[in-house]
This record gives structure tokens, C-alpha cells and sequence, in this order.
């Protein structure tokens, strides 16, 4: 490590996502600025099972179709795909100004479970099991179809983050074309391996591991890490130990310690502010686009919006639409509180 003046918990600085190339401000000093803006209201308590949800066990769903009376997991191709199977194979140009190109491909939900009123986090460690168990057959079928390059997992958790609907599920998008953030990683993961002949966040961990200011929880396989680089304030980074590029890569023994530290990390997130926590979480793995991608390391990114309690949110909106990412509160500080 380098000798620096500069001291991370007090002075403005940037850091670099070497995962994207992009830049977030940090500014210590202005955690403690007061707030009068707009406070969110927590979401009310569900019950076990609701007639009115479509995503319940033998329940009807807005497409039309009844499910199943599912016991653990349930996926089934989203009734309002963004991406759709087919359709012209085509670009649109007008001079070197105007571009389009035709994109297809499946969009897919999946219950995590029966029950209406869990979150994730809730679901015992088994069952988590299971969600990756789904996650990792679906990665494999939908990866093994010549028209699909990239296969994007994620859930939207909360109201606030714009979820349709309290009964735990996430959606899995798979795209002809590997979609821009995935791009952008595998750019740098591909640099990197390239000037290093080592992987970018096998080095990130063993850096992470080192100092140990940032990792929030741990088990023999995963950590739980809030980025050097987060642009969310309690932003964090989910992570293999040993080098695995995507969920089929990992054995029994890895995918129930994944299972174990989502639950624990998800824990971590309800107990912070005392709140189901909102985020927005998801996987990024290998494109399965045919080609052998070595330097692509599987990792899970959850960006929660929440700032400063249950009821007030970070909103990237002014200078971070028009310039860059800026956060008040230090990496190393919001793992503390994780960790606390
Ligand atoms: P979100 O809560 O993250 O929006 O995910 C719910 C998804 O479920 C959403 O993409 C789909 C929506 O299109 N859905 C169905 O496929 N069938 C339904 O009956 C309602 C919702
Ligand atoms: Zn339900």
C-alpha cells in the first residue's frame, strides 16, 4: 500500500469503481447536514396468505393464468415481458445520428416462496438454499439457448424500490445482447486480467480481507463487503472466496454458504434501521454467450436507498444525474454500522 496524506474519514476525495471506471465523490464532512425533505412511510404488515396477490400459491395472475399450489419455489415467464422471444432482426439508422438494433430474449419471475408475508432474509437458510438452487437452473437453461448472451437475476425490495407486490419474488431478464452494466464490468475484469494475469476481485478480496475495515459478514466461502468504491450508503458487494464465475461453478457446500450470508446479510440490512429493508439486489455473472469469459468473478450487488433511518432515502438526483455518484457518509463507516 501505498503512504498517503490523505485521510479517507475526513478529507473530499474521489474513488475509482474499478469494476465500471467510474468515479464517486465522498465528502466526510457532510454527514451530519440536516434534513427537511421528504420521509418515506414503512410498508404495513401482510398476512401469510392473500387472496388478492398473484404471485400466492393457486391464485390468479393479472395475465390470466392460475399458479400452481407451489410448496417451495415457483418461476414462470413474466405476463408482461420487457424482452420478448421474437421479432425482426433488424437496426434502424438515420445518418450517424439516430441508431436502434432489435434486442429479444425471456423475462422470468420467481417466487422464493409460498408464503405472502417473508422477505428473503426471512426465509430459513434452507430455503434460501432453494431460491439458489432455482436461480442456478434457470442460469443453465436460459444460458443454454443460442439466442441468450447474458442472464440478469435481481429483486426489487420494498415499495420504494418500486416492487409491485409484498410477496417475495425476483426476476430473472435474459437478453440477446450482454445489457451495458455487464459490459462495462466485463471490460474491466477483462483489463485487468489482461495487465495482472490475476482476477480484479480476487485481488479486491484479498485487499478486503487484509484491512478488514469494510467486510461487514463472512463464512468459510462468501464475504460481505461494503465497496471501496459504494455510491449507496449502505451499499454492498457479496462475494465467493475462492474464484467462481458464475452460480454453476459452485458446490453444495458453496451455495448453502451463499444461502447463509444473504440470510445474514439481509438480517443485517432489517436490523440497521429497524425496517424490512428496502434494495435493490442481483447477481452478476459470466455472460453465457458461448465464450470462456476466465477473468468474470460471481458477485451479488445490493443497493439499498435508505440514508439515515427507515424514513428518509438517498435520492441520486442533481449534481449525480448531471456530473457523478457522491456520498456524505464513509464506506468504512457504514460497515461499521452493519457490523454493529
Ligand atoms: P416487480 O415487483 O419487481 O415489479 O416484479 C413483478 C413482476 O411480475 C413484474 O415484472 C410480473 C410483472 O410484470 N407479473 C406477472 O408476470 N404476472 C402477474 O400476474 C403480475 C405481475
Ligand atoms: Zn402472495
Amino acid at each position: 500500500m501505498s503512504e498517503s496524506k490523505l485521510n479517507l474519514q475526513g478529507d473530499v476525495h474521489r474513488r475509482l469503481n474499478p469494476l465500471t471506471g467510474e468515479w464517486v465523490l465522498v465528502s466526510p464532512h457532510r454527514s451530519v447536514r440536516p434534513w427537511q425533505g421528504q420521509t418515506e412511510v414503512s410498508d404495513v404488515k401482510p398476512l401469510a396468505y392473500d387472496p388478492e396477490c398473484y404471485l400466492c400459491p393457486g391464485n390468479a395472475r393479472a395475465g390470466g393464468l392460475f399458479n400452481p399450489q407451489y410448496i417451495s419455489t415457483f418461476v414462470f415467464d413474466n405476463d408482461f415481458a420487457a424482452l420478448l422471444p421474437s421479432g425482426p432482426k433488424d437496426v434502424y439508422a438515420m445518418g450517424d445520428v439516430l441508431f436502434a438494433r432489435a434486442e429479444s430474449g425471456r423475462c422470468r419471475v420467481i417466487c422464493y416462496s409460498p408464503q405472502h408475508n417473508l422477505t428473503l432474509a426471512q426465509l430459513s437458510q434452507a430455503q434460501i438454499r432453494l431460491v439458489i438452487d432455482a436461480w442456478t437452473t434457470e442460469y443453465i437453461a436460459l444460458g443454454a439457448d443460442p439466442r441468450i448472451s447474458a442472464v440478469t437475476i435481481f429483486e426489487n425490495r420494498g415499495a420504494m424500490m418500486g416492487a409491485s407486490n409484498p410477496h417475495p419474488h425476483g426476476q430473472i431478464w435474459a437478453n440477446e445482447n450482454v445489457p451495458q452494466e455487464q459490459v462495462r464490468e466485463s471490460l474491466h475484469q477483462a483489463n485487468y486480467f489482461q495487465t495482472h494475469q490475476a482476477c480484479l476481485l480476487c485481488e479486491y478480496l484479498a485487499v478486503e480481507e487484509r484491512l478488514r475495515e469494510r467486510i461487514v459478514c463472512e463464512n468459510g466461502f462468501f464475504i460481505g463487503v461494503v465497496p471501496f468504491w459504494a455510491t449507496w450508503p449502505f451499499e454492498t458487494l457479496v462475494l465467493p472466496r475462492r474464484h467462481a464465475a458464475a452460480l454453476d461453478e459452485l458446490d453444495s457446500e458453496g451455495r448453502d454458504a451463499f444461502a447463509e450470508i444473504l440470510k445474514e446479510l439481509g438480517t443485517r440490512y432489517d436490523r440497521l434501521f429497524d425496517v424490512s429493508f428496502p434494495y435493490t439486489m442481483g447477481l452478476h455473472q459470466r455472460p453465457v454467450d458461448g465464450k470462456a469469459h476466465p477473468y468474470w468473478h460471481l458477485h451479488a450487488h445490493f443497493y439499498p436507498p435508505l440514508l439515515r433511518s427507515a424514513s428518509v432515502r438517498k435520492f441520486m438526483v442533481g449534481y449525480e444525474m448531471l456530473a457523478g455518484p457522491q456520498r456524505d457518509i464513509t464506506p468504512e463507516l457504514a460497515a461499521r454500522r452493519l457490523r454493529g
